[in-house]
């Protein structure tokens, strides 16, 4: 960290973990605002929590992965389920991870270049999605019989961290027809509700990461995905995702 930078390493991590662990559950930071460092995405993640020893794939030297398109149209994953952070396609709100048995806690994109005005991060948080439910549609949410490639898991938890979720409308109908286990009518219904809330509902934030910002976002507690991009992108995000250190809060229900 040079003279020249306007804040210590002290503070960014104070004010990070500070807007993780409240209602906002994300922040982004702009590279004029941190201490200057030439690593300063991997120092930053390696102070927010516990460095992954890999990633599954395309794991950089520094330990992120680069999210970027590919030209012959994205790669499959071990199931031949299509990443979408390798094609263009816009990308519905989601959390990471859906399919780990333990989802990581914080996500963190750095953008290297941007899109000429496609690949907009979007934001939605837990609590607005919520809010918009009915009592009996949160219960649907907290049965534990939502498919994964390990067995059947609630999309809505809560422990004495409180309430997080998981989310990824592609996977779960993918492992529901990989596994011959429908999902019900009901629960399709409402993650119907919940996707149309995702793409048109009044909480959707959105907006376009300018080179050298990241954000740090809580996976627990707020969804993201991204609009589509632009034909011949150049666009490059790096991604790392981690266990916190320590622990975050979940999102307090009692307010609400
Ligand atoms: O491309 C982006 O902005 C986000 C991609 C993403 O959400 C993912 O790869 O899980
Ligand atoms: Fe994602």
């Amino acid at each position: 960290m040079g003279p020249e930078s306007g804040i210590t390493w002290k503070k960014l991590i104070c004010s990070v973990r500070r807007a993780v662990n409240s209602d906002a559950g994300f922040i982004v930071i702009d590279r004029s605002q941190a201490p200057s460092q030439r690593d300063f995405f991997t120092t930053l993640s390696r102070s927010l929590g516990t460095m992954p020893k890999a990633e599954a794939f395309a794991l950089g030297k520094q330990g992120s992965y680069n999210i970027q398109v590919r030209m012959d149209g994205g790669r499959a994953d071990e199931h031949g389920f299509l990443v979408y952070s390798t094609t263009g396609r816009a990308f519905p709100c989601h959390t990471d991870l859906y399919r780990d048995r333990h989802p990581a806690d914080l996500l963190l994109m750095k953008c290297v270049r941007a899109d000429r005005g496609g690949g907009r991060t979007i934001i939605y948080k837990l609590r607005d999605l919520l809010a918009s439910l009915s009592p009996r549609e949160i219960s649907v949410l907290r049965r534990p019989s939502f498919p994964t490639e390990f067995g059947k898991i609630q999309l809505l938890s809560a422990d004495s961290h409180g309430y997080s979720i998981r989310y990824n409308r592609r996977e779960i109908d993918f492992f529901a027809r990989l596994r011959r286990e429908p999902l019900s009518a009901r629960q399709s219904e409402v993650l119907n509700k919940i996707d149309l809330l995702l793409a048109n509902g009044k909480e959707r934030q959105e907006f376009l990461l300018q080179p050298g910002q990241c954000i740090v976002i809580n996976n627990k507690t707020v969804l993201h995905g991204r609009t589509r991009l632009s034909k011949g992108t150049k666009r490059l995000l790096k991604r790392i995702r981690l266990p916190a250190r320590p622990r975050l809060r979940g999102l307090n229900l009692v307010a609400n």
